[in-house]
């Protein structure tokens, strides 16, 4: 089933960030769409909850150095 994760995400600070956890997280299967705003410190995720789960998605994100608040 298709679902969508809502995440507030700092340390984004432009376009090439946001673009960063893009290329990321569209690149783990399962993920069909992402919007990244580093000016409202939001990562919005579409992805197939029966092929990932949601702190992998976080767990992507922190490890390209920016903060997902809990
Ligand atoms: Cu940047």
């Amino acid at each position: 089933m298709s679902s969508t994760l809502q995440l507030v995400v700092t340390g984004m600070t432009c376009g090439g960030c946001e673009n960063a956890v893009k290329r990321v997280l569209l690149a783990t299967p399962g993920v069909s769409d992402v919007r990244a705003s580093h000016v409202e410190n939001r990562v919005e995720v579409t992805f197939e909850s029966e092929t990932v789960e949601p702190a992998v998605l976080r767990e992507k994100i922190s490890s390209l150095g920016y903060a997902v608040a809990p």
